[in-house]
C-alpha cells in the first residue's frame, strides 16, 4: 500500500509538470503527432530501405530467423554496425549483448536468442535503457511463455472485446493476412514463444484434416519467429470425431486413436507444441466421465506426445455446485494427485482460487503441489475488469500474484489473449500495453510494472517525460481504480449475470447455481459482509501454508485488501484508518470513482503529446469509465446500504442513480457499443 501512496503522489506531481508542459507544448510552433491508428503497436514502423544502412553482420547461413534479424536492425538501429554471433551464452534462448569500438554484439547459442537479443537492443533504443559500453545478459525465466486464445471456429472469440478471430479460418491455409506476421513479431520482440489457437471449450473439429491444415499453415508463418503452435483439444474427441463410443483414457482402442491423431499433427507440423485441455470443468468433457482421474487422463495425451516431444498442459479450473466453497475445490482435487503426472505434463493454475477476479490471493495449489510441474494462467483479457472499455493496466496484478508466489515453483507463464480483429489489435489503446507486460513478465517475472509501463510508453507513444510521467503514474493507480470501484476489501464475483462487465450485487435467478450467483460470494446480511472463509467458516485457509493460514484467519492480521474474501465482517466493524466497515467501503469506491476522474484529467493534459486520433479515442473509452465507475459504486453502495442500513457517509459523493433503476437497467456493453464478438454465458 506504501507504493500507491507514493505512486498517487508521483501522480499529482506529474499532472502538474504536465500542465506546465502544456503550455510549452500548445505554442504555435508545436508540432501535434502525425495520427496513428494503433495498428503500429509498440513496435518500430516499417520503412522502405533507404541505403546507407547500418551494417549488420552475421557469420553463417542467414536463416529466416537470423534474416528477420537483420531487417529489424537495419529497419531501426540507429548505432554502430551489429554483428549476430551463435555462441554459448547460458541457457536456451537466453543472449548477451556487449559493445567495444565501434561494433555491437549480440551472442546467443540459438537464432531465436539472437532475434530476442536484436528486439532488445531496439527496446533499449527507444526507451532510452543504452548504456555504454553495453553489456546485457538475459536469461528467460521460463522457456514457455504462451498466449491463450479463447477463439472459435466460427470466428467469435469466447471474452473477446477487440473484434473477432485473427484466424480467418475460412480463408486458411491459401490466404495469409499479413496480419499473421505482424502478431508473430510483436510476440517475438517481447519473448513470447507459443500460442495455443484455439478455445480451451474445444470444438473436436478444431482435430479434423481439413483443419489441421489451417494450423499447420499459421505454424509455418510463426515459425521463423520462435513461436510454436498448441491446439486445445476436446476429451470426448474419439467419439465425436473418432466416432469410438467411449473416451475413456484407460481404453486401448481410444489410446490408439490418440496416437494416430498425434502422428498425423507431427507429420504436418514436426515442431508442433502439444495440448491444452479444460477437462471436467464447466460441462466440458474428461476423464472423471469415465472413472478416471485427471492425472490419468492428462497421461494418457502425454504418452502419445512424448515421442515427438509435446506437451500437456493440464488446467486445474474445476469446481461443481458442491457444498464445498468454490474456492478450495481445485485443491482438492489436485492435490490428491500430486506427483502422479507424467514429466511432459503441466498442471496449468489461474492465479487465483476463483476466477480472474480484479484481486484475488493467490490459488492454494501454488504453494501446496510439491512434486507436480504448474504453470500460472494469466487474462490478458479483461473479463472482469471492464472488458476492452475500462483503461487497467495489469502488470501489478501480476507482480503482486509474484510477490506471493516465488517464481520458481513455476515452469511456465500462459496469459488468455485479448486480441482480436481491430484495427488496434486489443480493442483500447492501453490494452496493448497488457499484452507487452504478459510477455516481459513472462521472460523476467522480477520486472516492475513501473519499469514496463515505462518502455512500453515510450515506445507507443513518445518518450518526453512530461508525457510519460503523468501517463506511467495514471496506468499504475489503474488496476487499483478499478479494485476500488467494481470491489473493494475483498470482495469478489459481483458482476451481472452472463457477462461479466456491469455489477449486479443483487442477482438472482430462478434454479441458478449458487456459485454463479454475487449473493454466495458477498454474504450480505443485517450483521455484515463478506464470506467466512476462516477456519470457523469453510476454512479454505487451510489451504495455505501456515505462515499465511495464521495471517489470513484472524481479522485483526488479515490484509485489508482480502478482509472481505476471507471474513465475514460486521458493518460496524472498526477499520485500522478508524473508519467502520461501511465508512471504508464508501470511500474506497469513492476512491476510485475519483481515480478515474483523475485519469480523465490527466489525459487531457497531456493531448498536445498524442496524435489525434489516439488522443480522442482513449478520451472517449475513459468517460466510458468514469460513466461505469458511478454506475458500479451507486449500485453497490445502495445495494449493500439495504443491510448495513447506515448512512453515506460525509465527503462521498452521493449517488446519481436510484437502485430501482439500477435493477431495471442493467449495465451492458451493449449500453455502449456491442462488439463483434463477445461471448455470454
Ligand atoms: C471463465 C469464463 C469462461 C471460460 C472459463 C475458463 O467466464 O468463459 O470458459 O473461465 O477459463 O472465466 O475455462
Amino acid at each position: 500500500m506504501k507504493n500507491m501512496r507514493l505512486t498517487v503522489c508521483i501522480g499529482i506531481m506529474c499532472g502538474w509538470l504536465a500542465a506546465g508542459m502544456l503550455h510549452a507544448g500548445t505554442r504555435p510552433d508545436h508540432v501535434r503527432p502525425v495520427e496513428e491508428d494503433g495498428s503500429r503497436l509498440w513496435l518500430p514502423v516499417i520503412r522502405p530501405v533507404e541505403g546507407a544502412e547500418v551494417e549488420i553482420t552475421y557469420k553463417g547461413k542467414v536463416s529466416p530467423t537470423i534474416a528477420i534479424a537483420i531487417a529489424e536492425l537495419k529497419n531501426a538501429w540507429k548505432g554502430d554496425p551489429v554483428l549476430l554471433e551463435k555462441k554459448k551464452t547460458g541457457r536456451g534462448d537466453g543472449f548477451a549483448i556487449t559493445s567495444s569500438e565501434h561494433q555491437v554484439r549480440i551472442l546467443s547459442s540459438t537464432e531465436t536468442g539472437l532475434l530476442y537479443g536484436a528486439y532488445s537492443l531496439l527496446r533499449m533504443q527507444a526507451a532510452g535503457q543504452l548504456t555504454v559500453p553495453l553489456s546485457v545478459t538475459e536469461q528467460p525465466a521460463y522457456d514457455l511463455r504462451i498466449l491463450n486464445h479463447w477463439d472459435n471456429p466460427d470466428g467469435t472469440v469466447e471474452r473477446g472485446y477487440a473484434g473477432r478471430s485473427l484466424w480467418n479460418w475460412e480463408e486458411l491455409p491459401g490466404t495469409l493476412s499479413p496480419r499473421y506476421e505482424a502478431y508473430a513479431r510483436a510476440n517475438a520482440s517481447v519473448g513470447i514463444n507459443g500460442t495455443v489457437l484455439n478455445n480451451v471449450n474445444a470444438s473436436p473439429q478444431v482435430l479434423t484434416t481439413g483443419s489441421l491444415e489451417k494450423v499447420k499453415a499459421l505454424a509455418d508463418v510463426f515459425r521463423p519467429y520462435g513461436i510454436k503452435v498448441y491446439l486445445s483439444v476436446n476429451f470426448a474427441s474419439p467419439i465425436r470425431l473418432g466416432k469410438l463410443d467411449t473416451a475413456d483414457p484407460l481404453d486401448k482402442e481410444v489410446i490408439g486413436w490418440w496416437k494416430q491423431k498425434v502422428k498425423e499433427i507431427y507429420a504436418m507440423i514436426p515442431d508442433f507444441g502439444g495440448f491444452l485441455v479444460k477437462a471436467n470443468s464447466e460441462g466440458q468433457p474428461g476423464p472423471c466421465d469415465f472413472g478416471r482421474t485427471h492425472a490419468e487422463g492428462a497421461n494418457m495425451l502425454a504418452d502419445a506426445l512424448k515421442p515427438y516431444g509435446g506437451i500437456v498442459m493440464w488446467r486445474a479450473f474445476v469446481y461443481s455446485p458442491t457444498d464445498s466453497d468454490r474456492a478450495k475445490q481445485a485443491y482438492l482435487e489436485f492435490m490428491p494427485l500430486d506427483g502422479q503426472f507424467r514429466e511432459n505434463v503441466i498442471v496449468q493454475i489461474k492465479n487465483g482460487p476463483i476466477d480472474f477476479q480484479p484481486r484475488e490471493p493467490y490459488s492454494p495449489l501454488f504453494t501446496a503441489m510439491k512434486q507436480t510441474p504448474m504453470m500460472v494462467e494469466f487474462q490478458i483479457t479483461q473479463e472482469y475488469l471492464g472488458f476492452s472499455n475500462h483503461l487497467a493496466y495489469l502488470a501489478p496484478l501480476w507482480e503482486e500474484f509474484f510477490g506471493e508466489v516465488r517464481p520458481d515453483r513455476l515452469k511456465a507463464a500462459a496469459g488468455v489473449a485479448n486480441i482480436g480483429t481491430d484495427v488496434n489489435w486489443c480493442g483500447h489503446h492501453f490494452a496493448q500495453a497488457n499484452w507487452y507486460a504478459f510477455g516481459r513478465l513472462a521472460w523476467n517475472p522480477l520486472l516492475t510494472s513501473d519499469r514496463i509501463a515505462d518502455e512500453w510508453l515510450q515506445q507507443t507513444f513518445t518518450s518526453q517525460s512530461a508525457f510519460v510521467c503523468p501517463v506511467k503514474a495514471m496506468m499504475l493507480q489503474s488496476r487499483e481504480a478499478v479494485v476500488d470501484y467494481m470491489m473493494p476489501l475483498g470482495l469478489h464475483h459481483q458482476f451481472a449475470w452472463g457477462h461479466h462487465y456491469g455489477p449486479e450485487p443483487w442477482c438472482s435467478v430462478p434454479g441458478a447455481r449458487p456459485d454463479w450467483l454475487p449473493s454466495y460470494y458477498h454474504r450480505a446480511d443485517k450483521e455484515g459482509i463478506g464470506f467466512d472463509r476462516s477456519s470457523k467458516g469453510s476454512n479454505a485457509v487451510s489451504q495455505y501454508p501456515d505462515s499465511l493460514r495464521l495471517i489470513y484467519n484472524d481479522k485483526t492480521t488479515c490484509p485489508e485488501v482480502y478482509l472481505l474474501w476471507f471474513h465475514h465482517v460486521p458493518w460496524q466493524y472498526r477499520m485500522k484508518s478508524g473508519r467502520t466497515l461501511w465508512g471504508e467501503l464508501c470511500h474506497a469506491y469513492d476512491r476510485g470513482v475519483r481515480q478515474v476522474r483523475g485519469f480523465q484529467e490527466i489525459w487531457d493534459s497531456v493531448e498536445p503529446f498524442v496524435d489525434a486520433r489516439r488522443f480522442r479515442e482513449v478520451q472517449s473509452k475513459l468517460k466510458i469509465q468514469m460513466r461505469d465507475a458511478v454506475w458500479w459504486k451507486d449500485a453497490c453502495l445502495l445495494y449493500f446500504q439495504t443491510f448495513s442500513g447506515m448512512p453515506i457517509p460525509a465527503g462521498i459523493e452521493r449517488p446519481v442513480h436510484e437502485l430501482e433503476d439500477m435493477k431495471r437497467f442493467r449495465l451492458e456493453i451493449s449500453n455502449y457499443e456491442c462488439p463483434e464478438s463477445g461471448f455470454n454465458k
